[in-house]
């Protein structure tokens, strides 16, 4: 079975577990712990990044390296469209998600904890021990440093990122106006990679991750809570409801190991 190094709350992890989901690919998740376990994965991958998939022996870093080789050793349905057109503006959003959407979603969510404590609290996967959650208080913490959430973010960096972001959203909206998908009426890459990364903006109404029930939802509420972005989250939760698998005790998906890394 696939396996997937990931972390729970990594926007790039969660792009990778749309697009297998999409595709209908069983795999299993494994939970790297940060610090120690992207050491591992440093001596496994030669880099420290989540995530990685392992098909077979071998490893596939980085989510769109990822998109491009399932397509090409799974090709049933297929997320880069092969009309040259579609592919060249399929690749394009891809990478302005990954690059500009994903970086201030992370920002949206340092606003989201600087305003609300308890969903700083709340970040850990529910799968995670009680007996680990009680012992290491700091681990949200070093979660969010590692996902780069904190670093240098003063109010002004923070500001800035909420106006881009309201921008992108609007923008996003006028594209989905008269189509159900980013390109048209077919999804791609980009539709997931733009749901996918929009997660810290607004966690997703239904169990899709291994967070708690009171995160489902939520998000800075000037952004997740604000009708002027509905259409989008409307259009991001129905694309969830289509193609994301929903966690289930039965999931192989579900069955992580969230505080260790596995190796051979
Ligand atoms: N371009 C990469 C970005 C991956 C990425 O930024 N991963 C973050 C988690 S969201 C990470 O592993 N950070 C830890 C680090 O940089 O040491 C991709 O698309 O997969």
């Amino acid at each position: 079975m696939l396996e997937l190094y990931q972390w729970e709350l990594s926007q790039y992890s969660e792009k990778v577990r749309l697009c297998l989901d999409y595709k209908g690919l069983e795999y299993r998740k494994i939970e790297v712990t940060p610090g120690i376990g992207q050491v591992e994965l440093f001596r496994l991958t030669g880099q420290r990044q989540v995530p990685v998939l392992k098909d077979g022996h071998k490893y596939i870093v980085d989510s769109s390296a990822i998109a491009k080789y399932l397509d090409s050793e799974y090709p049933d349905r297929p997320l880069i469209p092969t009309d040259s057109k579609k592919r060249a503006q399929a690749l394009l959003l891809e990478d302005w998600a990954d690059e500009t959407l994903g970086i201030l979603g992370r920002k949206a969510l340092f606003a989201a904890i600087s305003q609300d404590q308890n969903f700083r609290k709340s970040l850990l996967p529910v799968s995670t021990p009680d007996i680990f959650k009680s012992v290491i208080e700091g681990v949200p913490k070093d979660f969010l440093s590692v996902l780069g959430v904190g670093v240098g973010f003063t109010p002004d960096v923070v500001n800035g990122a909420i106006a881009s972001l309201k921008q992108d959203l609007e923008i996003l909206i006028e594209l989905l106006a008269d189509s159900p998908y980013l390109l048209g009426d077919e999804p791609t890459i980009a539709d997931l990679t733009v749901a996918s990364l929009s997660i810290l903006l607004k966690f997703p109404e239904g169990a899709y991750l291994d967070l708690p029930e009171s995160l489902r939802g939520k998000g800075l509420p000037i952004i997740a809570d604000n009708p002027d972005y509905e259409a989008f989250f409307t259009w991001r939760d129905r694309l969830y409801e289509q193609f994301r698998k929903p966690l289930t005790g039965k999931n192989p998906a579900t069955s992580t190991t969230p505080t260790s890394i596995e190796i051979d």
